[in-house]
């Protein structure tokens, strides 16, 4: 029998959360869940029978075939679970349904709880250009560009020429840098107009583009917020996420190495004013781009928690999931803004080939130890003959490491990344280990062109 606290809650508290994912985000949702005295659903798919999540619920209803369209992406099947199982809330966490401004909606009608903001927020956000306009309104920096979308190519030109080349493309569908083009001189406009729309129109089924100076050698830096039903905002300090590789965050960290005090507390500000400007409710991130003279412009705001939420738990001290789980709930947010009191840096360890491009590398995990000791953290639904199946994310856990600054963290994560064992599949691990030790990274001063050029020693492991 399992222990459970007594839900300590004013009567409102949600009583049974249906968790609408899986991986390692299901399990952080339900660990809270159990914390809170809240009975958990968990839904799976045939591939995931045998996962974590399912052990770790209350209860469990099986959704579907192993593809997400036919399981974790089907809305009548997660509703239809939600209804059988009675519960009062759903949590989306990350990917999958979690920016789904329908999905939003039907939970609605269900009278059911969506744990995040609502469909008009979601959809607000969703499209880039109009993010962008919203912002410019509320006096959020923006980057200089087109007034929303571009209606014909020749109106397109004329804006590049007056903001001056180099200039960026963008789908106002996108994000993760599909629909995006990089434009040097004016004779590469027409190709890049055509493969921008052809491409935002297959991707989105939205050919809307907008266009703005391209940054060049920028910064990933982003803020996370949490607003209250009630209008307060506070911000939770920044998270500083550079390292990626083709749009995907490899590495995470807080604070950023390249923030000062002022900047920060600059951006902390836009940030709550863009989350004001909307109304928000819930936890969200404002993310900005930061170019070399450390101005920094808005460039989209997520709706939902994100993978790396955790950084900033571990430089705060809160429990980022209970706070969004409380607002859902009703309940104020009271106290002020935080500033980080740690360092921690968070390492994505994929179940892929760092010496083979990153392919995916699915299959059975035939041993599995993962680090521990003072200031590790370790997030993972795997576990030893555990079958990464290869449907899905290839994520399999974060290594978090905490010290009072970013060299202890560094190392700290080193010492880390070095006892964690994973066999019989290939991993980032080798790829991380290496990035702890370079000197660039270790410097602090890099930007998000640098893993294009970090160059991976083959090694014995
Ligand atoms: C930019 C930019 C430079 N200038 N916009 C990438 C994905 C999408 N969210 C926006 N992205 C960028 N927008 C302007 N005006 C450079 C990027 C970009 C990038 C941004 C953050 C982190 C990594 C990146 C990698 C390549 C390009």
């Amino acid at each position: 029998m399992k222990h459970r606290f007594q839900n300590p809650y004013a009567n409102n508290m949600f009583k049974k959360i249906l968790i609408a994912n899986r991986g390692e985000i299901a399990v952080r949702v339900q660990r809270t869940c159990r914390e809170m005295g809240i009975k958990t659903i968990a839904v799976y798919s045939t591939a995931d029978k045998d996962s974590l999540h399912v052990r770790f619920a209350d209860e469990a209803v099986c959704i579907g075939p192993p593809p997400s369209k036919d399981s974790y992406l089907s809305i009548p099947k997660i509703m239809a679970a939600a209804e059988i199982t009675n519960a009062d809330a759903i949590h989306p966490g990350y990917g999958f349904l979690s920016e789904n401004a329908n999905f939003a909606e039907v939970c609605k009608d269900y009278n059911i709880k969506f744990i995040g903001p609502d469909a008009k927020m979601i959809n607000s956000m969703g499209d880039k250009a109009t993010a962008k306009a919203t912002m410019k309104k509320a006096r959020v920096p923006v980057i200089p560009g087109s007034e929303g979308l571009i209606d014909t190519r020749e109106s397109g030109k004329t804006i590049a020429n007056k903001i001056g080349y180099p200039v960026i493309l963008k789908a106002t569908a996108g994000g993760g840098g599909k629909g995006m083009r990089v434009l040097w001189q004016e004779s590469e406009f027409d190709d890049a107009w055509d493969s921008a729309k052809a491409e935002s129109k297959n991707a989105f089924g939205n050919d809307g583009i907008y266009l703005e100076k391209f940054i060049e050698e920028p910064r990933h830096v982003e803020i996370q917020i949490v607003g209250d039903q009630y209008g307060k905002v506070i911000h939770l300090s920044e998270r500083d996420c550079t390292i990626q590789r083709r749009h995907q965050k490899l590495v995470e960290e807080a604070p950023s190495p390249i923030l000062d005090n002022r900047t920060r507390k600059q951006m902390g500000n836009a940030a709550i004013k863009a989350a004001k400007a909307i109304n928000y409710e819930g936890l969200g991130t404002v993310e900005f781009l930061v170019d070399k003279h450390k101005k920094f412009y808005f460039m989209e705001m997520n709706t939902r928690v994100q993978v790396e939420h955790t950084v900033t738990e571990e430089v705060i001290d809160r429990d980022l999931i209970k706070e969004q789980i409380k607002i859902a709930a009703g309940e104020r947010i009271s106290g002020k803004s935080y500033e980080p009191q740690f360092h921690a840096i968070e390492c994505r360890i994929n179940a892929e080939d760092p010496y083979r491009n990153f392919i995916p590398s699915p299959g059975k995990i035939t041993a599995y130890h993962t680090p521990k000791g003072f200031g590790v953290r370790v997030d993972t639904h795997a576990f030893a003959n555990y079958v990464v199946p290869p449907y899905y994310d290839s994520m399999i856990a974060k290594v978090i490491a905490r010290g009072n600054d970013r060299e202890e963290a560094i190392a700290r994560m080193s010492r880390a990344l070095d006892e964690f064992i994973i066999e019989g599949i290939k991993t980032t691990i080798p790829f991380h280990k290496q990035l702890m030790r370079n000197d660039q990274f270790r410097s602090g001063v890099y930007n998000t062109g640098f893993i294009d050029t970090f160059e991976l020693v083959e090694e014995e492991e």
